[in-house]
């Protein structure tokens, strides 16, 4: 590395593109990694970003790719050492193009995920990611982490709405795979290599996204649930039902509810009785008039008549609506008052999620008598955040030393009922250590090979993902 490199770096992207004030780049949005960095830039085009990967690449420097700093594994924040320079995409804010005929948009890598929401809706289409970030996070971010959300279900995940790709490689050059095709076969998917490596691979600068048909008809309903079986139960019930209009089924156990009622603002309890888990569903449909409130009243009387919900409310009017989902939204952030956090973004096959929560409730109540557990999740697709705070009264430092031994027992869990230890939010620093205990040999050769292949320096955001 050089003294002179701000300088230089300065000459590629110009004082619009070299920030001053590095603070708010250097830690992420829970503030709960930190780093240092030689140089904070944020180029202003694909050829500044390519021009900055080149430099770092001839001088040494290893690049941190960072969208909206929203991710919750530590993989946008550089390290301790002062010698990476953290590259941000957010002055890449510019949608290229959208394709109504072939329902596609093209957008840079630091848009805004609402952004782009909002500019398909103003098209009449849909862009369907939907997450609790989406005012900060950035289609770049959405892409390197895979991110998945609450329309996984009906939707799939980032993995299934990209198209095309315009990625800056580890070596500056500029791959560009900004294709809008649902079909090509011509060998192997390369752009899939970069949707979820977290910038460890290159730097997304630009992507393809698919549209769907705009939403005109929606229903949401609030459930109260015996236990975690009956909402696995009511899935099927609302499935039978109302085919492919689900769209979203979230799960939340009272205390996470709790947890936004105590800390968040203007929320109210939607039933008054209190009951030990919840259920927030969403039905869609792309006719004005498929009557999707009665629909959903039908499936959930029901389902109150088979005794798998216990009680329920659809939401009448967008006010209430919104009210819903702010309860289910704000559950990530009404945890960090609580003190410390430890966030398991675990996945196991649908029907083990009531075995899975039994046994690892069981497991850490014996490891730390009365840890508190917040689980909640996209459980209509598997994905539970089996996160934890400690007992109370509140012993942080002593909850913060057991914290591997818990963490061990949730992914050994997930692991025991063939699931995975990371469901949407990736392996950032958080995870790339933990991970080489549950992927195959054979799984981290065949990933250090991609890595070896296009980062051969090892300069893209090393430290991240693969074991060290
Ligand atoms: P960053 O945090 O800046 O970066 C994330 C990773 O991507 C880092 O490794 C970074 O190096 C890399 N990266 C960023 N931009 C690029 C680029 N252009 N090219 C290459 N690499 C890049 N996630 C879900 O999946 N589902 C959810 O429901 C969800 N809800 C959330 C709710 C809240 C309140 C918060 C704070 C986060 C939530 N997340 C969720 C986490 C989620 O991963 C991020 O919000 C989002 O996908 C990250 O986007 P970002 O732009 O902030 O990326
Ligand atoms: C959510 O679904 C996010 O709310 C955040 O993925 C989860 O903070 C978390 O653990
Ligand atoms: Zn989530």
């Amino acid at each position: 590395m050089t003294a002179d490199l701000p300088t230089r770096l300065r000459g590629v992207v110009g004082p619009a593109g070299l920030v001053e004030d590095p603070a708010g780049f250097l830690t992420d949005w829970r503030g709960a990694y930190s780093g240092t960095a030689a140089a904070v830039v944020r180029p202003g085009s694909t050829e500044e970003v390519a021009a900055v990967v080149g430099l770092c690449r001839e001088l040494g420097v290893a690049v941190v790719p960072q969208g909206g700093n929203t991710g919750l594994c530590g993989g946008a924040v550089p390290d301790a050492s002062g010698r990476q320079v953290v590259l941000s995409l957010t002055r890449m804010r510019r949608i290229r193009d959208l394709d109504v005929a072939n329902s596609t948009i093209t957008v840079e890598a630091g848009v805004v995920l609402r952004t782009v929401q909002e500019a398909a809706a103003a098209a009449g289409r849909l862009f369907p990611l939907s997450l609790g970030a989406e005012g900060s996070c950035t289609i770049g971010g959405n892409r390197a982490t895979n991110a998945g959300g609450t329309g996984v279900l009906r939707y799939g995940t980032m993995r299934d709405l990209t198209l095309g790709l315009e990625v800056v490689l580890p070596d500056g050059r500029v791959w560009h795979g900004l294709r809008g095709l649902r079909k090509d076969n011509t060998g192997y998917d390369l752009k899939q290599l970069f949707v979820g490596a977290e910038g460890t691979l290159g730097v997304i600068t630009a992507a393809v996204l698919e549209l769907f048909p705009a939403v005109r008809n929606r229903a949401t309903a609030w459930v109260a649930l015996p236990d975690p079986q009956a909402a696995v139960d009511l899935i099927g019930v609302v499935r039978e039902s109302t085919g492919d209009r689900l769209t979203a089924f979230e799960l939340m156990s009272r205390r996470s509810v709790e947890f936004v009622l105590r800390h968040g603002a203007g929320v109210r309890d939607p039933i008054a009785d209190v009951h030990p888990w919840y259920a927030l569903i969403e039905l869609s449909d792309t006719l004005p008039d498929a009557g999707l409130d009665a629909v959903v009243e039908a499936a959930l009387g029901e389902a109150v008549e088979r005794g798998v919900a216990a009680d329920a409310v659809v939401a009448s009017g967008s006010g209430q609506v919104a009210a819903l989902w702010a309860l289910r939204e704000g559950i990530s952030e009404a945890q960090n008052p609580e003190g410390p956090s430890l966030k398991h973004d675990v996945t196991v096959p649908i029907g083990s999620i009531p075995a899975f929560v039994a046994a690892t409730d069981r497991a850490l109540a014996e490891a730390l008598p009365g840890v508190r557990v917040v689980a909640y999740g996209h459980v209509g697709d598997g994905n539970l955040h089996y996160n934890l705070s400690g007992p109370e009264p509140r012993d942080d430092a002593a909850f913060r030393a057991r914290a591997g031994v818990l963490s061990r027992i949730v992914h050994d869990s997930a692991a025991a009922f063939d699931g995975s230890i990371s469901a949407e939010h990736g392996l950032g620093q958080a995870k790339r250590d933990v991970i080489a205990d549950y992927k195959s040999p054979l799984e981290l050769e065949l990933m250090r090979g991609v890595k070896q292949l296009l980062d051969p320096a090892g300069l893209m955001n090393p430290g991240k993902v693969l074991p060290g």
